[in-house]
């Protein structure tokens, strides 16, 4: 097995103590804890992971520490899925934060009796959440919202999954006017096809983050082998005044399963992040990530060095057009 740490050409570094955090630092017995969402918060970094516990169904539990490595307090059962609820009848998975202002948008899987769905909550506080309703039916995942709003509308980034087998699972764009209503649906990055490595499937991992040359999308592709799926992460960029257009694709994948614990575990050979924090250097990136289903994970990166590699490691990005529609685009 490769060492990838030992490597100084790898982008992300994993944090030397990791798992950060595992089911044995809840308070109850639970399965697993994973897919953790990342934001900084009343100066300490918070995470919402997504608790697997023993019947099997997800919940949400906050954790909370100054230097996002070490001495969490972790409050459990924070947010919990209204099971009597048809959209949240078998838990809420995998959080994506984006703070506007100092509210923060809560995009989540529902595990519905119709399979899995978006739904958006929003919070000040961590304590209390309201239910905004579903943003996109069943089957949708891996979702997330800008955090600024591009003229009058917010962008939705989501993965529907494709309904024929074989046609592929693509990363989404979506708008509205109020977060209640939304469309003008296209998709952003199609998976690739054949031999690649985020060929038939993909999905956002953290909401996009802002940076000087565009928004930066960290996005999973699973592969499929004769042993299981590989879940590995790779890079795009999206214009800042029109995120419909992809500037940028990496052609390689820049994270994937290689330590022991996102090899071996409840489902093996998955890294899967649904957060990151920009730390106030501005370069540094800290990932938070689930490996194999089972545990929370942070590997860290230099913003610079993901923009440069972008530059250097992606081919030209040819997009199908749409078909017409009212281009409401206008930047503020
Ligand atoms: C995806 C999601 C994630 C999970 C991953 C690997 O489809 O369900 O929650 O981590 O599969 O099992």
């Amino acid at each position: 097995m490769s060492i990838p740490d030992t490597d100084p050409r790898e982008l992300f570094r994993r944090w030397p103590h990791n798992p950060v955090l595992t089911a044995h630092d809840l308070p109850r017995m639970a399965n697993a804890v994973f897919n953790p969402a990342a934001v900084e918060f009343d100066g300490g970094t918070l995470l919402l992971m997504r608790v697997e516990d023993r019947t099997g169904l997800s919940h949400f539990a906050v954790a909370t520490s100054a230097d996002g490595r070490t001495g969490w307090t972790v409050r459990d059962r924070a947010m919990t899925p209204q099971v009597d609820c048809y959209e949240e009848h078998w838990g809420i998975e995998d959080p994506r934060i984006t703070q506007v202002d100092d509210e923060y948008f809560i995009v989540y899987t529902g595990f519905s009796l119709g399979g899995p769905l978006v739904c958006l909550a929003t919070t000040r506080d961590f304590v209390v959440f309201e239910r905004r309703g579903v943003l996109a039916s069943p089957e949708d995942k891996d979702a997330a919202i800008f955090p600024s709003r591009f003229g009058d509308r917010w962008g939705l980034i989501h993965r529907p999954s494709a309904a024929m087998a074989g046609l592929g699972s693509h990363i989404w764009l979506s708008w509205s006017p109020d977060l209640r209503h939304w469309g003008d649906s296209r998709v952003l990055i199609p998976a690739r096809l054949g031999g690649w490595w985020d060929a038939n499937k993909i999905g956002l991992g953290p909401p996009p983050l802002r940076t000087p040359d565009g928004w930066l999308i960290c996005y999973h592709g699973v592969r499929t082998t004769a042993s299981g799926s590989i879940y590995r992460l790779g890079l795009a960029l999206l214009d800042l005044d029109d995120p419909r257009r992809v500037l940028r694709r990496g052609d390689e994948w820049v994270f994937g399963p290689s330590a022991i614990y996102e090899r071996a575990g409840d489902v093996p050979d998955v890294v899967f992040p649904c957060g990151w924090i920009l730390r106030p250097d501005g370069d540094t990136l800290d990932l938070y990530y689930g490996a194999t289903d089972s545990v929370v994970c942070l590997a860290t990166a230099s913003l610079h060095e993901l923009l440069d590699h972008l530059q250097t490691h992606s081919g030209d990005v040819i997009q199908p057009p749409s078909i017409g529609g009212d281009d409401q685009m206008r930047s503020k």
